[in-house]
């Protein structure tokens, strides 16, 4: 629906489905989730309507209360969408749906029976051609279009502002070499890898790399997501990998320019691996690109720190996040009587949701000059026109627009127009109980 032109009801209209399924991903996502599932019900209340997805599953007290909704699936989405199907089309039960949260007729949710954990080797590859007609929409920067591609699902590691492992519940596994193969040549030139975690299984990255290279198949540019340290003990997958792609960039979740930053977000890495892993990849050829985490508790010398560690390692094509307690995460609920916003359109990662340690204006005003460092500012680092020689003509007007776009991101009037924090106002204290030890359970 991002990309669809007609209205839904148009779609509803020429395709008349009993059942129609709404993937909520982001937390950002809800109120347009439930705008849509209520666009469906009015169009007609017989379609069974079903929400899923990450944000879905990680904290369904967003969605739930909402006539509207048929459905909660919480978790992975491949067996549960079948059955659900199934259920419908045979008038069955759906409480033998695994993994569902179904209204309890008093304004409640009832859970249906409990799901297992997909075998990924299992799981077939994507049809493709269902999505190919909104192709040309995906793009990243200057790569466009981009096609998204699955490896491996899960992180065992346990980031503090990470909705990620907790979604998994700790575990990785990894899709069959085989499949990807076949969805690697199916996708086009431009590949972004989702894999939160990517090579954290040596053995089965090996395995899928020798499985990718047998293939005549090489992409123009790939990106793929990973931890420094992880990258830092990995040179021999590192040169394994380097041929498949003609640039290959690795997006770091770097954080904090210092060891203690990296303790307070639980990264339990050290700054030297940072270091490492970004030498290294260079050295073998790849893009350093990454994120870092801007805490509301930042004071000057934090910002300065920062600025200076991005100028010691030549980092200008990394993006910056301000910390936020995303719902459905131990840190949500340690610190939700602290937050001052509960408007799901400002958990972009870019708004602030309690009142920083630094005035708000001088916050923002850091924080934009911490972006004006990047690549995106196109009076700064990388002038407009070296972006021009990135991408084919056909591509510049949005190209243009993009870049036009992301000016925002360096105003800090911008943000303060849609600060909704208020300053001054007296400021409850955060609960920081321990995040509960899940090892022992999470790992089963
Ligand atoms: C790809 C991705 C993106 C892409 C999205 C492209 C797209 N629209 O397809 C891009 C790069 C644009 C993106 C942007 C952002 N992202 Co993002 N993204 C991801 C990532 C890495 C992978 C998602 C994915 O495709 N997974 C693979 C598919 C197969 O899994 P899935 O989506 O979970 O779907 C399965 C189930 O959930 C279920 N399911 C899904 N839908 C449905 C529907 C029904 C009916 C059913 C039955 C089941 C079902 O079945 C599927 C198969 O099992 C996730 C991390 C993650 N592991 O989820 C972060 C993640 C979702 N992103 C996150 C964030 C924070 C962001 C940004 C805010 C970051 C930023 N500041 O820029 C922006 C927001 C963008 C926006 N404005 O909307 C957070 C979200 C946290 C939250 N709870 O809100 C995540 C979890 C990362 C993290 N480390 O915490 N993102
Ligand atoms: S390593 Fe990455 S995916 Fe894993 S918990 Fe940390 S931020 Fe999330």
């Amino acid at each position: 629906m991002r990309f669809e032109r007609r209205r839904v009801t148009a779609i509803l209209g020429a395709f008349r489905p009993e059942v129609v399924g709404i993937a909520c991903l982001h937390i950002l996502d809800v109120p347009a989730t439930l705008e849509l599932a209520q666009q469906i019900k009015a169009f007609d209340k017989a379609i069974f309507v079903a929400v899923g997805g990450h944000a879905a599953s990680a904290y369904p007290t967003a969605l739930d209360h909402n006539v509207a909704l048929d459905a909660i699936c919480i978790g992975e989405g491949e067996n549960v969408m079948a059955s659900l199907c199934d259920a419908i089309e045979k008038r069955k039960p759906l409480d033998d749906v695994p993994s569902l949260l179904l209204p309890d007729g008093n304004d409640g949710l009832r859970a249906s029976s409990a799901n297992e954990w997909l075998n990924l080797p299992d799981v077939k590859p994507p049809d493709r051609s269902t999505v190919a007609r909104y192709q040309k929409h995906y793009c990243c920067l200057n790569y466009m279009p981009v096609w998204t591609l699955e490896t491996a699902r899960g992180c065992p590691h346990r980031c503090k502002f990470c909705s990620v492992w907790q979604f998994y519940r700790r575990t990785y596994r990894c899709h069959a070499a085989a499949n990807v193969r076949q969805d690697f040549e199916a996708a086009g030139q431009h590949v972004f890898v989702i894999d939160d975690l990517f090579w954290a299984d040596k053995e089965q990255s090996r395995d899928l790399a020798h499985a990718l290279l047998a293939s005549p198949e090489r992409k123009r540019w790939i990106l793929v997501q990973s931890r420094p340290d992880l990258v830092s003990e990995s040179a021999d997958l590192l040169e394994l990998w380097r041929p498949l792609a003609k640039n290959f960039d690795i997006f770091f979740g770097f954080e904090s320019p210092t060891g203690s930053g990296l303790n307070s977000l639980h990264k339990e890495s050290d700054i030297s691996k940072t270091v490492g892993a970004i030498k290294l990849a260079r050295k073998l050829g790849f893009g350093v690109t990454g994120n870092f985490i801007i805490d509301p508790d930042f004071s000057e010398d934090d910002f300065a720190a920062l600025w200076q560690f991005l100028d010691e390692h030549q980092l200008y094509r990394v993006g910056f996040t301000i910390l936020t307690p995303l719902p459905g995460t131990y840190y949500f609920e340690q610190t939700v009587a602290r937050l001052k916003v509960l408007d799901w359109n400002q958990y972009d990662l870019h708004h602030l949701l309690w009142t920083p340690r630094l005035p708000v204006q001088r916050f923002f005003e850091l924080y934009s000059q911490t972006w004006q460092r990047t690549v995106l500012n196109t009076a700064g680092r990388k002038k407009w026109w070296r972006w021009l020689k990135d991408v084919e003509p056909r591509h510049l007007p949005r190209l243009a627009r993009i870049l036009m776009r992301t000016k925002r991101m360096m105003d800090p009037s911008a943000y303060l127009a849609e600060t909704r924090i208020c300053d001054g106002a007296p400021e409850p204290q955060a609960t920081e109980a321990a995040q509960p030890d899940v090892v022992a359970q999470d790992r089963k």
